[in-house]
């Protein structure tokens, strides 16, 4: 596969042809076309997410030296899961598991991880920061989310991917959710791997998110699916994850 794929208005279209100009063109273009453009702007979070977007829209997250890699990189949320399915998965090394990759795509996938470490492969040392006021510099590996959603071929109507997950917390499943911009974004990644080694189950076994502009909790662990949807309606609260729903925690959590 050559080239990144980009959205503009008419669907998904190759990066490759366009160059920088015609991916901040086709970005201000999808901005303005939108209905709820204005509406958008007159709330506080959807603000600071335009404006990250019309200033930074392709900005890179800061990547660190090995040398700056924390000593320890402390779990947080799930540790476990109680899941009796996962569980067995887990004992089995994930061999049988496989990533689902299905609504709004012209070719549903299930991707053993095998498939996942085949892929062309990024590595990214970056800062995770929570909330709850810590902060780890770790390094992640694994596919680019956008390579992924080339294979299964996004229809033109998917405007969010969903990331569900097979914890729960207090019985209610964790899941996250992120739009196009940030799934095509050269530093989101599955990643497998962190720190060298393959993810344990306390850091989200065997496949987590890392969509390195926003903060700690939309870094979804333990993902089993994703899910292309048009809308984040109808879903669990509707919120678009799972502490947006029950905590009123802000759905984008730009960094
Ligand atoms: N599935 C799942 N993903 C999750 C969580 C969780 O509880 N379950 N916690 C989130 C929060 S609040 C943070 S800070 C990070 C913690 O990642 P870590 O355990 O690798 O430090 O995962 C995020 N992703
Ligand atoms: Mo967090």
């Amino acid at each position: 596969m050559s080239g990144g794929i980009i959205l503009s208005r008419r669907g998904l279209i190759r990066a490759g042809a366009l160059g920088a100009g015609g991916l901040l063109l086709s970005g201000c273009d999808r901005l303005n076309s939108s209905p709820g453009f204005r509406a958008v702007l007159e709330s506080g979070e959807d603000l600071h997410k335009a404006s990250q977007r019309l200033f930074g829209r392709d900005a890179l997250a800061r990547e660190y030296a090995p040398s700056e890699m924390s000593p320890v990189f402390r779990a947080n949320g799930s540790r476990e899961v109680a899941d009796a399915a996962y569980r067995a998965l887990l004992a089995q090394g994930f061999a049988p598991w496989t990533l689902r990759v299905d609504g709004l795509v012209a070719r549903p996938l299930a991707l053993p991880l095998a498939a996942l470490r085949a892929l062309p492969q990024r590595q990214q040392i970056t800062r995770h920061d929570c909330v709850e006021g810590w902060s780890a510099i770790g390094k992640w590996q694994g596919p680019r989310l956008a390579h992924v959603l080339d294979l299964a071929r996004l229809r033109p109507e998917a405007r969010y991917l969903v990331f569900h997950c097979a914890d729960r917390i207090g019985g209610a499943p964790y899941y996250e959710s992120i739009d196009l911009v940030d799934a095509f974004h050269p530093q989101t990644i599955l990643a497998w791997r962190m720190n060298d080694r393959p993810l344990d189950e306390a850091h989200g076994a065997p496949l987590r998110l890392r969509v390195e502009r926003q903060l700690g909790y939309k870094q979804a662990k333990y993902v089993m699916r994703i899910e292309a949807r048009a809308t984040l309606a109808g879903l669990y609260g509707g919120k678009g994850g799972y502490w947006e729903d029950s905590s009123g925690y802000a759905w984008y959590a730009g960094i």
